[in-house]
């Protein structure tokens, strides 16, 4: 079988795991199509933190609890730049992860698309999966908010509004900067149209899956793919199993809920994604009009629980009717 993933960062590397462990004892091939919305250029360098958080994750150099950045990691470069008064100082730029960036950025400024650099990166991280960018172009999620003692609402890169503002100020709107004029990344369109299965990741359904979406042609393909299509929900018991996928959800007006995620991505028979969705144990009365819900345990406790998810994600798809 041929699996797409659309995923974020630290959920949908976690998410990943689990995909990948599946696949292998199937014999499938994984491609995950990663958001990059987080995108942003801090200090003179390109960092792409749901790209990393991924490829770090299934390359095993990812810091565990963090779920973000790497392992053993030191922070003498962002201490001098502080010293220096160097700004932003809120945004934590590891020595190990700066080295990820500086790659990245020589070789985007030698004019390799985000796919290659990815690739190239990859080829040191070894992640087990085929990663690509939802986009190569540049494309950034901002947030409209009013910072605390600020007279308005101004824009805040998503990065600034959720690591300094710990996504505190009411955001009004999520602006996927440019996003009508970003083409989808190479291969993921054929990757979505030659996919035997679409999984959507229980990822941040506003700020990871929303930008991916939002690249034209990408909800298109997904929504017209021969696979069955089944996304696993971010929300248990009404809540974010962690991050402000809360309050994301409350900006757009959309229910914090397993059955409000289902209905935002919608059925795959009435011009949304779905034709399965997952929720868990404590949201068993889940109901999405057009979509075969299931309910499971949909806590990622470990690897081997996730590909449990992963295996009735598929059985899922295949259920006819
Ligand atoms: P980010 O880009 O780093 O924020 O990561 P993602 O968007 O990929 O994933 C964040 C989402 O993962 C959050 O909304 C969490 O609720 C969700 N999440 C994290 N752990 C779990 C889990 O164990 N189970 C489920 N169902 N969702 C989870
Ligand atoms: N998240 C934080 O909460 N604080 C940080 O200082 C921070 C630094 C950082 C550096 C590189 C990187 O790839 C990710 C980083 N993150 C940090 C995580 C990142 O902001 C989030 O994981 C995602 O953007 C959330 O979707
Ligand atoms: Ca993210």
């Amino acid at each position: 079988m041929r699996i797409v993933v659309l995923a974020g960062g630290i959920g949908g590397a976690r998410f990943l795991q689990g995909v990948r462990a599946f696949a292998a004892a199937g014999g499938h091939h994984v491609t995950a199509v990663v958001n990059t919305g987080d995108d942003v250029t801090l200090h003179g360098v390109r960092i792409c933190p749901d790209l990393d958080s991924v490829m770090y994750t299934l390359g095993g150099g990812a810091d565990p609890e963090r779920g973000w950045g790497r392992a053993g990691e030191t922070w003498a470069v962002r201490d001098e730049l502080a010293a220096y008064g160097a700004d932003p100082s809120w945004f934590g730029l590891g020595d190990r992860d700066l080295a990820t960036h500086l790659v990245r950025t020589r070789m985007l400024a030698a004019g390799y698309p985000l796919s290659a650099v990815t690739e190239a990166l990859c080829a040191r991280w070894q992640p087990g999966v085929t990663l690509l960018p939802a986009t190569d172009d540049r494309m950034e999620t901002h947030v409209v908010a009013t910072v605390e003692g600020e007279p308005g609402p101004r824009a805040l890169h998503f990065q600034e509004w959720w690591v300094r503002y710990h996504a505190e100020p009411a955001a009004e709107r999520f602006v996927f900067v440019d996003a009508e004029s970003a083409t989808p990344a190479a291969g993921v369109l054929d990757a979505i149209e030659a996919a035997d299965l679409v999984l959507v990741a229980p990822s941040n359904p506003v700020v990871s899956i929303g930008p991916i979406l939002a690249v034209p042609g990408i909800r298109d393909a997904v929504r017209s793919a021969a696979a069955p299509v089944v996304g696993a929900s971010p929300i248990i018991g009404g809540a974010p199993v962690r991050g402000m996928a809360d309050r994301c959800l409350r900006t757009i007006g959309v229910e914090v809920s397993a059955a409000g995620v289902g209905r935002l991505y919608g059925a795959a028979g009435a011009d949304g994604l779905l034709d399965g969705w997952l929720v868990d144990k404590r949201d068993a009365d889940t109901e999405v009009p057009g979509v075969r819900v299931l309910a499971r345990p949909l806590l990622m406790t470990d690897e081997a629980e996730t590909a449990a998810i992963v295996a009735d994600a598929a059985t899922l798809g295949r259920a006819d009717g």
